[in-house]
């Protein structure tokens, strides 16, 4: 087949789903209460992000769409240019998702006839067959060859260079950055930039600032969507791990910052109230049941995610100064969102 897939870190369910339960106590007993946006994506939250992406509001999707679509053929000629005939090279693609996106851009690879072997990385087994399907589905059997990574990012990474030691080309799309703290997303692209071999390429997507009120409907929009995306944490914590969140009691609210250019979700308690987590049954693993309660004051909120706006100049300035060297940003023709070409110095 011209699709496989190396497992090297499988996610580890038992140790996942007490990791989670972790987090929720510690995150839900801080005096301003947070939860991480990482656990959105079970499989319903997964299902729930790709109709936000269908949305117009969450303009977002569609405009690194148009960017791939208008502008793929010539980042394939400014960057893989001097790439030999013979040569072979690694596209490694950071959380393809379903692939919608990546299809433009390695369209166009084929097009241009660059041999290149496309590498996801994502740390969800399911997530990767899902996008082997659909690429099978939109490719002819022998014009992509794919090679799936189950692990994550970094360490995913570390094994393409270390198994395929050829020139790779590192996608990094749709704004993830954005949901890493600000000194974490640094932390994490320099880890990328010295993983990776000098001359590498990586490509980023990046929203950027803009009118407030659009960024802001892009977190709520009128269909409710994103509300339901969020809120769904509250049902997978009631699912995995028998919490008794009533969703009619909280709501989904979005701001915007401008000074900082971060949107802000929150799931906010609508009246005073406590919620329980009963760890017997969600565990079943012979440890004492434990009860743990969370009181709620009307009102009070959970943060659950900030998504992070750029302007181009601290994107080039961040990337410059930790390892890459800018070549070239391209954009959607309204200039809502970027994707930056760097290379690893
Ligand atoms: C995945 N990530 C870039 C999305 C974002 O825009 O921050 C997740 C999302 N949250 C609400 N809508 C979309």
């Amino acid at each position: 087949s011209n699709f496989d897939v190396t497992v090297i870190k499988e996610e580890n369910k038992d140790e996942a789903l007490k990791q989670f339960r972790l987090h929720v106590i510690q995150g839900l007993s801080r005096p301003q209460k947070q939860l991480s946006s990482m656990y959105f994506y079970d499989d319903v939250g997964s299902e729930l992000f790709a109709q936000i992406m269908d949305l117009e509001e969450y303009y977002l999707t569609g405009c690194e769409m148009e960017i791939l679509r208008t502008h793929s053929k010539a980042i394939v000629e400014n960057h893989l240019g001097d790439v030999s005939d013979s040569e072979i090279i690694n596209v490694i693609e950071l959380g393809a998702g379903d692939g919608r996106k990546t299809r433009v851009f390695l369209t166009a690879l084929v097009i241009a006839g660059v041999k290149f072997e496309y590498i996801p990385i994502d740390i969800s087994y399911r997530a990767m067959t899902l996008l082997g399907k659909s690429l099978e589905h939109h490719f002819e059997r022998d014009a992509l060859s794919v090679h799936g990574i189950v692990a994550e990012y970094i360490e995913g990474i570390r094994f393409v260079v270390d198994s395929r030691p050829r020139k790779s080309l590192v996608l990094f799309l749709g704004s993830s950055l954005g949901n890493f703290s600000k000194s974490g997303g640094v932390a994490f692209l320099r880890e990328i930039g010295s993983t990776l071999k000098q001359g590498d390429l990586f490509m980023i997507g990046t929203d950027l600032k803009k009118n407030p009120e659009m960024t802001l409907r892009a977190y709520s929009d009128s269909l409710g969507v994103t509300r339901k995306f969020n809120l769904n944490l509250l049902s997978r914590m009631n699912r995995e791990l028998g919490t008794t969140f009533d969703l009619k009691k909280f709501k989904h609210y979005a701001s915007y910052d401008p000074m900082d250019g971060t949107a802000v979700s929150y799931l906010i308690s609508t009246e005073k109230q406590t919620v329980y987590m009963n760890t017997s049954g969600a565990t079943g693993n012979g440890d004492e049941p434990e009860r743990h309660e969370f009181v709620f004051e009307a009102y009070e909120a959970i943060h659950t995610e900030s998504s992070r706006k750029y302007t181009v100049e601290s994107m080039h300035s961040a990337l410059n100064s930790i390892g890459f060297a800018v070549q070239e940003t391209y954009y959607d023709s309204q200039h809502w969102f970027a994707d930056t070409v760097a290379k690893v110095v």
